[in-house]
């Protein structure tokens, strides 16, 4: 599965285009831009599951901070300020990192 089944490239490289700059990632327009926040719940969990590259069933802090290079290889990092921002945002029992309908809820939200 790869990131490209579920959105169009040239969604996500505009999305991620858009936030290229230090510190000026916005996960609701990011999940608008790349078009991920119009799919359906399972487009999400497939999402999901390429985010969580080790397949632990979380996406945890330091795959937080490559979650755009998740949507391409000319993603940048996220700062510490942004991960911790967008952990903040995802983490709604507070275990400090996503899980699958956390992220299905940060996603729909948006
Ligand atoms: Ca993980």
């Amino acid at each position: 599965m790869h990131m490209t089944d579920v959105l169009a490239a040239a969604d996500i490289s505009k999305a991620v285009a858009a936030f290229a700059a230090a510190d000026s990632f916005n996960h609701k327009q990011f999940f608008v831009m790349c078009g991920l926040k119009a799919k359906s719940k399972d487009d999400m969990k497939k999402v999901f599951h390429i985010l969580d590259k080790d397949q632990s069933g979380f996406i945890e802090q330091e795959e937080l901070c490559l979650i755009l290079k998740g949507f391409t290889p000319e993603g940048r990092n996220l700062s510490d300020k942004e991960t911790t921002a967008l952990l903040a945002a995802g983490d709604k029992d507070g275990d400090g990192k996503i899980g699958i309908d956390e992220f299905v809820t940060l996603v729909s939200e948006s």
